[in-house]
């Protein structure tokens, strides 16, 4: 066990109820949808059909006189089935129905279009793997947005920015790689979960991926990724212009840089018929962009959608646009602003065909940031949120920290952009708003490591993904139950145990790394990964928490701070802008309070903060413990990784809990009540040992090393 499969096992079904069940399956599969996908589809359902239950399906051209899986688009199949006749699917929905004709039973998987055929059949093999009863279906299934992508930040030397789990699949050396297979085993993994695109390259785009060398070689991936309906997109650098092509400027404006982009569109789309789109991301954290030129994100983004418009193509144009040289001894700067400052006004004005790519949160991936109010500010502006998949400020895949509890909690956040109830979920769905377009990106940068992210538990955060993109509606304990299944198999102990260790995983993470909503406190400036209280502080990028002696937070209230809050709608904004009704768990992204204020939970904040870590290292320390009673229930490969992960998390975060109450401990001059913080009974500081060949040395930031040194 690899963890190359994923949730694609298919492992050999043993349980004699669910064998005998399927026994009455049909034998033979005929596809009447002779495309690409479709063939995907059949030879999906062999495949699947072959390794859980030992059988070989008889492939034939017509419907049969004999039980059979028939596959086609639904247009197809309702002038055979008339049980088809009414009823909708629509998008890239399936419908999965049990269907009895002159006397057989036919097991019809019908797509809205040929994607959702290879969905209907990845559906139906799910539902085998977790044992449920297939035998008369009737589902029909539409997925709640048009728009389901994975980013890759993949560089063309083969390195991924922010991927924790080896080498890219698609690049090495300047090149796309000789060898596609994992691509190809990527896509399948996508579809499976009804992911339909994939942006292969950085967003921090290298300046040649639009030269014609370049293209060619990226029309391989887009080969590779068709049979499974995924779309290829790029990120694309908005000078592209002048770097591939030598113009003498990028102004969006000008003629010449219009019809650059346009000639470029075409001599895209006869290499990549069914290329997405591309991803911009423009004057941020050094990028280029229009306001090199004065011209707003419109003008920039309008021009890349006119070109693609003749072709079905898409812009997904980043709103992470800020200022990362800000002044952080003025007390009104504001990194959460910057994306409803600058794009709210732009409302209205983008194509149709142009969609604002949006993060979650308005800082950047943190442990806990509320809902970015950019989401509910726009009314005429299509809308993707981007969500982080890699996990760069939740513990790199080293850490476990199951994502899907938090992006549902986003999806199910009413903005109040209306007056009727207006969940995140409904305007990415085009709901609210009545937009053509919107969706959800993930970061997923999976990588060459065989279990392709690196925790084997880590999986179900790109699996989530997919399932929550197809439907926002589902349940993170479904999502985690599902994937469990599909991963580990049916054991009861193994699907509890599994579930219950991924829901509690982010709260254990944030309880250890950030309080009370002020951010992830690692190194801003680097990797993102460890402690790092100080390093956040006086620098531009304003992922700022002011904490000092007194006190913690942001004052973003209209009130007294830099007037963030006041992005919202109402009530939503009143409910921040007030400390009594602002939730604890965002209260210091709202507010800059004492130490001793006191929380909802009665706790002073200081007190939460050591009481938190404490908690939050101990209930690590008990995912171990859990994770124990499955010796013997899963692989051994798997277990043992998985306990050496857990074993080290719990390791790193007494390492969290120690910096973080000490650095607190000093500052505030304030003692934990329970006499924990700055105690550590057990502990030898390796500096005060004699060492043979080790010399004890002074660590900055002090906090992240126990006593402020360690030894080299
Ligand atoms: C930040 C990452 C940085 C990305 C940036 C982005 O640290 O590497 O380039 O986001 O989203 O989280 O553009």
């Amino acid at each position: 066990e690899t963890g190359e499969a994923a949730w694609l096992r298919y492992a050999p079904i043993k349980d004699p109820h669910a064998l005998k069940q399927y026994a009455s399956l049909p034998q033979t599969a005929v596809s009447l949808d002779h495309s690409l996908i479709a063939s995907s589809a059949e030879k999906e359902l062999t495949r699947g059909i072959q390794s859980m239950l030992a059988r070989t399906l008889r492939e034939v051209p017509k419907l049969p006189n004999e039980n059979a899986f028939v596959l086609g688009t639904v247009t197809d199949l309702r002038s055979r089935f008339s049980e088809l006749q009414s009823g909708q699917v629509t998008g890239d929905g399936f419908w999965l129905k049990t269907v009895h004709h002159r006397g057989h039973a036919y097991t019809v998987i019908a797509g809205a279009d040929e994607s959702g055929i290879l969905y209907g059949t990845f559906a139906l093999l799910s539902r085998v793997a977790q044992l449920q009863d297939v035998s008369n279906l009737d589902d029909r299934e539409t997925p709640a947005e048009p728009i389901r992508w994975v980013d890759q930040w993949d560089n063309l030397n083969g390195s991924i920015e922010r991927g924790y789990a080896g080498r890219s699949i698609f690049f090495d050396n300047g090149h796309v790689r000789a060898d596609l297979t994992r691509v190809n085993e990527y896509a399948r993994l996508l579809a499976s979960v009804g992911i339909n695109g994939c942006n292969v390259n950085n967003v921090n785009a290298a300046p040649d991926v639009l030269s014609d060398a370049s293209l060619k070689e990226l029309a391989r991936i887009a080969d590779a990724f068709r049979p499974w309906g995924v779309r290829m997109a790029l990120s694309v650098n908005i000078a592209s212009p002048q770097t591939v092509d030598k113009l003498d400027t990028f102004d969006p404006l000008d003629p010449r840089v219009q019809a650059w982009w346009s000639s470029k569109a075409d001599e895209i789309y006869r290499l990549i018929p069914d290329f997405a789109g591309f991803t911009v991301k423009a004057d941020s954290e050094g990028q280029l962009g229009p306001s090199s030129y004065g011209r707003t994100p419109a003008d920039a983004a309008n021009v890349l959608a006119r070109a693609l418009k003749a072709h079905g193509g898409v812009v997904l144009y980043r709103a992470f646009v800020y200022n990362h040289h800000l002044d952080w001894r003025d007390p009104k700067a504001d990194r959460a602003r910057a994306a409803y400052d600058i794009f709210h006004p732009l409302d209205g004005k983008f194509d149709d065909n142009v969609v604002l790519q949006i993060k979650h949160g308005p800082i950047d991936f943190q442990a806990r940031e509320p809902v970015s109010p950019l989401l509910g500010g726009l009314e005429h502006t299509n809308e993707a949120m981007e969500v982080q998949i890699t996990q760069e400020y939740t513990g790199q895949q080293r850490h476990l920290c199951f994502l899907i509890p938090m992006w549902k909690e986003v999806l199910d956040f009413d903005l109040h952009a209306k007056p009727a109830p207006t969940p995140v979920k409904d305007i990415l769905a085009g709901k609210v708003f009545q937009r053509p377009l919107g969706g959800i990106v993930g970061v997923a940068n999976v990588g060459l490591d065989a279990n392709w992210l690196e925790h084997p538990l880590a999986m179900a955060n790109l699996y989530g993904f997919g399932r929550l993109a197809w439907d926002p509606d589902l349940s993170p304990q479904t999502i985690a139950e599902e994937w469990t299944r599909l991963t580990f198999g049916n054991d009861p102990l193994v699907v509890q145990t599994i579930t219950a260790m991924q829901l509690a995983s982010w709260h254990i993470y944030e309880s250890y790394t950030g309080p009370l909503g002020a951010g992830t406190m690692t190194d801003i400036i680097g990797v993102h990964y460890g402690p790092g209280i100080e390093s956040s502080e006086r620098n531009g990028w304003g992922q700022w928490h002011r904490a000092d002696h007194d006190g913690i937070g942001m004052d973003r209230t209209v009130a007294t701070g830099t007037g963030y809050i006041g992005q919202y709608h109402e009530p939503v904004a009143a409910m921040y802008e007030s400390l009594a009704s602002c939730p604890d768990n965002l209260l210091l992204f709202m507010h800059h309070v004492s130490y001793t204020y006191k929380l909802h939970s009665g706790k002073t904040v200081i007190q939460h903060i050591y009481d938190s870590h404490y908690e939050g290292a101990e209930a690590a320390a008990h995912l171990i413990t859990q994770w124990k009673t499955l010796q013997g229930r899963v692989d051994d490969e798997r277990y043992k990784d998985v306990l050496q992960r857990l074993i080290y998390q719990a390791g790193h975060a007494i390492v969290w809990r120690d910096a973080i109450c000490e650095w607190f401990l000093k500052t505030s001059g304030i003692p934990d009540e329970k006499g924990r913080a700055g105690h550590h009974p057990n502990r030898i500081e390796a500096e005060l040992m004699e060492l043979d060949g080790y010399t004890p040395v002074e660590i900055s930031p002090w906090e992240t090393a126990s006593g402020g040194k360690a030894v080299t």
